[in-house]
């Protein structure tokens, strides 16, 4: 007898061009294999994704729609699929999961579409909710939910304590394989011919004001053993010929030990890695761990920088051991072992005054050209300032107190000024003013003009010397006002992102 309980796992689109393995929903997808019949849907693949959706549904065989979000673009497609298949299949239970729904819970559960969010790790949150929906049993014990009460008010469940993650079973890259196959997902990067996106750590141990992970992980981090790691990469190496890792972990260094043992094992590999990290920690690692590291194949690194000012990096509580001065001279030291640092930094944070924002954007300006004095290779990447929810801050109370609030509704969400405002490129924030933007954006336009990013592999030579020759003067003379020359080669030239477009 065909059971009529099956699930479907939706990622909806987040990219245009750079198709990853859809890891979220993959790991969900192990959680219920072997126990329940499950199909992805991945929009990054799909032209028309509700209509793959709709051929599942219209078989009656599915009970259950899992969806992950993130804020952004992936909300849009999210939000439209939800609505239009809760209105046609009201009897499919609608779980979202991931860092969009686990944050702003309100917005996505009054929508009236979505029936359940999994608060955190799902691995065994959604397995236990489907158990407990499947046999008729309570499901308010269940960890890491969030739903509405038959009275209308949101109820938070416990929050588990983090899995131990070799414990977690094997991601189904085999079957994912049945439904697109795995050399789609591993795309041409920077890093090599074929790039895997791999996930090897939960949470992050820090509390930084303005990240997301906070509220969610609360300063907790597990990570999986060097040699589940190797283990998992090897198995797509040899299986599909990738050649690359992209680390998507939040901080993939935070132990040197599990660094450098996971160097050791890759260094024959011959593969190409990159990772996220923070600065402070990273100053620690001996240069004996540097070295491995770089030997071992990773050439890039992604560090937080956030800003070059001490009271600033305060505010967002950097963990308290950050310093503008460390972050030079990491910039220098990492020159000596040939790693590329990726700082980003993140401008328009709130100040008191008007004066004092606008000061230190400035500051910030300066600072980024001293990084890229000391060391021109640093990639620089500059978000403007979005707040998240990071209840209990200092900076999260002074963001309240300046009169700013998160949308009411999904359907706000997706307007588009707010879907710019996740891009991190044009907040709605009442303290930066259109002028303060302008300049934020105008700055970046000219550095990237006189750097341009090496992780755009369609940008040769030739153009960027002309991108280039134009913007140096700009820059030497500190003139960012209206930089519509550079602007038209990048758009000729469809110049990289990072920001927007992924690391
Ligand atoms: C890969 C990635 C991307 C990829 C696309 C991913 C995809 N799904 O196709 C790309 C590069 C395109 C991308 C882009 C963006 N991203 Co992004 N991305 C990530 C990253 C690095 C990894 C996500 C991942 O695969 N995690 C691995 C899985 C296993 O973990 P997980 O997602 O948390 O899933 C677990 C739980 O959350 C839960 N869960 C998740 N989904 C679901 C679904 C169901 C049904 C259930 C039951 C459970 C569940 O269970 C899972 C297993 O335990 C995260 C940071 C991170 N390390 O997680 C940021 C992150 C999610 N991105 C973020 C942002 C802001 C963006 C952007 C909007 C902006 C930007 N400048 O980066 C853009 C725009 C996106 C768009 N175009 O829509 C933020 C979100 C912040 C926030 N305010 O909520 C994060 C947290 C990074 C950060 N620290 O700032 N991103
Ligand atoms: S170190 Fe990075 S991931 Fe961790 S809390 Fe700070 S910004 Fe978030």
């Amino acid at each position: 007898m065909i059971k009529m309980n099956k699930i479907l796992l939706f990622n909806p689109k987040s990219s245009n061009n750079k198709y990853r393995i859809p890891n979220s929903i993959l790991n969900i997808a192990a959680a219920v294999e072997g126990k329940y019949d499950w199909v992805i849907v991945d929009g990054n693949c799909e032209a028309d994704p509700i209509k793959k959706i709709e051929s599942y549904l219209g078989t009656g065989e599915f009970k259950y729609l899992g969806c992950t979000v993130m804020p952004g673009p992936q909300l849009k497609q999210a939000i439209l699929a939800s609505k239009a298949i809760k209105e046609k299949h009201p009897y499919v239970t609608m779980v979202w999961g991931g860092y969009f729904p686990s944050n702003h819970s309100n917005a996505v559960l009054y929508s009236g579409y979505v029936d359940f969010i999994i608060n955190g790790p799902g691995d065994h949150a959604f397995p236990n909710l489907v158990d407990a929906l499947e046999n008729g049993q309570p499901f308010e014990f269940i960890k890491n939910l969030i739903y509405k009460g038959p009275d209308g008010r949101i109820f938070k469940t416990a929050k588990e304590d983090l899995i131990d993650q070799d414990s977690l079973p094997p991601l189904p890259y085999d079957k994912l394989n049945t439904f697109y196959p795995i050399p789609k997902f591993l795309g041409k990067t920077y890093l090599g011919e074929k790039t895997l996106a791999y996930h090897s750590s939960i949470g992050c141990p820090f509390t930084c004001s303005f990240c997301a992970v906070v509220p969610i992980y609360e300063a907790r981090w597990k990570a999986k053993s060097a040699q589940q790691v190797y283990k998992d990469v090897k198995y797509i190496k040899d299986k599909w010929g990738a050649d690359a890792i992209e680390f998507h972990d939040n901080n993939f260094f935070v132990s040197e030990k599990r660094a450098v043992e996971f160097s050791r094992l890759i260094k024959g590999e011959n593969m190409t890695w990159w990772g996220m990290a923070r600065i402070d920690t990273m100053s620690k690692f001996k240069d004996s761990s540097l070295a491995a590291i770089r030997e071992a194949g990773c050439k890039i690194i992604f560090f937080g920088a956030e800003s070059g000012n001490n009271a600033v990096l305060e505010q967002m509580d950097k963990g308290g051991t950050q310093t503008g001065d460390q972050i030079l001279e990491f910039a220098a030291r990492l020159k000596k072992f040939d790693i590329i640092p990726e700082y980003s930094f993140v401008l328009g944070t709130p100040a008191p005054t008007p004066e004092q924002v606008q000061a230190q954007i400035d500051f910030e300006i300066d600072f980024i050209k001293k990084v890229k004095h000391i060391n021109p290779k640093t990639e620089i990447i500059i978000y403007t300032y979005s707040p998240v929810p990071t209840e209990g801050s200092e900076m999260y109370k002074q963001v309240l107190d300046s009169g700013f609030k998160f949308p009411q509704t999904l359907e706000d969400w997706i307007s588009p000024a707010w879907e710019s405002f996740d891009l991190r490129k044009n907040p709605l924030t009442p303290w930066l003013t259109p002028e303060m933007i302008d300049k934020i954006r105008n700055f970046e336009t000219v550095l990237n003009g006189v750097y341009p990013t090496v992780t755009d592999i369609r940008l040769n030579l030739l153009k960027r010397k002309a991108i280039q020759a134009i913007a140096g003067l700009r820059y030497k003379v500190n003139l960012y006002q209206y930089p519509y020359e550079i602007k038209l080669l990048q758009k000729i030239w469809r110049y990289r992102q990072p920001e927007i477009q992924g690391f």
